[in-house]
């Protein structure tokens, strides 16, 4: 059953889906809010309750380990990777140089992330859109759920049989999940995380807001962590599509010059829960599964 949701004064409709069957028992758990934008593009985020959950790997590369258990606030992120069409909103309101892939057609459909911004610039987005960047803990906890899991959708690899969770490079066979460049925002619903979030895995490299720091899972403080207090590098998260396998799962961790963009650089933003009880951001009531994706946006 489909339900139109018309805001006044919104720029874009969003539609309730309400899908019966084995999804409807998938998504039951999930729990979305929409807000808006400054310029009234409405976003949907997806919330990650309050509680422990279980960070790092053991049996792969030492900045990963040891495992340990972190406790952390409730916070909303955003339900697909900052698209094209967001970050326009942001350029035209703000008059910031767009980034260098702008006018480059294999980028810049409005669905598509937005990519080869620097640190700086997603930070920059996200505090304009009242919102700030994750915790590298925020993020993981969003990918990987509270039990340690390797990938959003479980332990299972990127592909299983022909079936492709991410949007990734098959080591130099890069359109072999569909996409040979970035794909639209939300386009592996097969992939997403236990609290609905897409494409944590591949399609854009997400920057959040820690500096690097290659031993810190063995020093981290247990409640709300937020990282070395300087360091060289920003964290990034998730892999890309023009990454293999081997940097691309939940727990990997790389890191780059805050100031250096990428071609394959992008992220998503969060709102702690406390923000929103707060009534600092503008949400649009009710629950919707909404997305910004354009196809399945529909006018009656
Ligand atoms: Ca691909
Ligand atoms: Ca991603």
């Amino acid at each position: 059953m489909l339900k139109l949701v018309q805001e006044k004064g919104a720029r874009i409709l969003v539609l309730v889906v309400l899908v019966s069957g084995i999804i409807s028992e998938q998504i039951s758990a999930i729990e979305e809010i929409t807000v808006r934008l400054p310029t009234g593009f409405q976003v949907v985020l997806c919330l990650v309750p309050e509680g422990p959950f279980l960070m790092g790997r053991e049996d792969s590369i030492a900045d990963q380990a040891p495992v340990h258990n972190v406790e952390l606030d409730g916070f909303y992120i955003d339900k697909f990777e900052v698209s094209n069409a967001q970050y326009a909103e942001f350029l035209a309101a703000t008059g910031y140089h767009p980034p260098h892939l702008w006018h480059q057609e294999n980028y810049n459909a409005p669905e598509q992330p937005v990519l080869d911004v620097n640190w700086f610039e997603m930070k920059q987005f996200c505090e304009w859109a009242g919102k700030r960047l994750p915790t590298e803990a925020e993020w993981e906890k969003a990918a990987r759920g509270t039990d340690g899991r390797l990938n959003p959708w479980g332990n299972q690899s990127l592909k299983e049989d022909d079936i492709y969770r991410a949007n990734y490079n098959e080591f130099g066979d890069r359109d072999a999940d569909g996409f040979t460049f970035s794909a639209p925002v939300g386009s592996f619903p097969k992939g997403i995380s236990p609290y609905g979030v897409y494409d944590m895995i591949g399609n854009a490299k997400e920057w959040v807001a820690d500096w690097y720091g290659a031993d810190y899972y063995s020093q981290s403080i247990e409640a709300n962590p937020a990282g070395p207090d300087n360091g060289q590098l920003k964290v990034l998260r998730g892999g890309s599509w023009f990454d293999f396998p081997t940097y691309a799962y939940g727990s990997y961790r790389t890191a780059l010059n805050p100031d250096l963009p990428d071609g394959d650089i992008g992220g998503r933003c969060v709102i702690s829960v406390a923000t929103v009880k707060a009534g600092l951001i503008s949400v649009v009531e009710g629950t919707s599964w909404g997305t910004v994706k354009q196809e399945i946006i529909e006018v009656k």
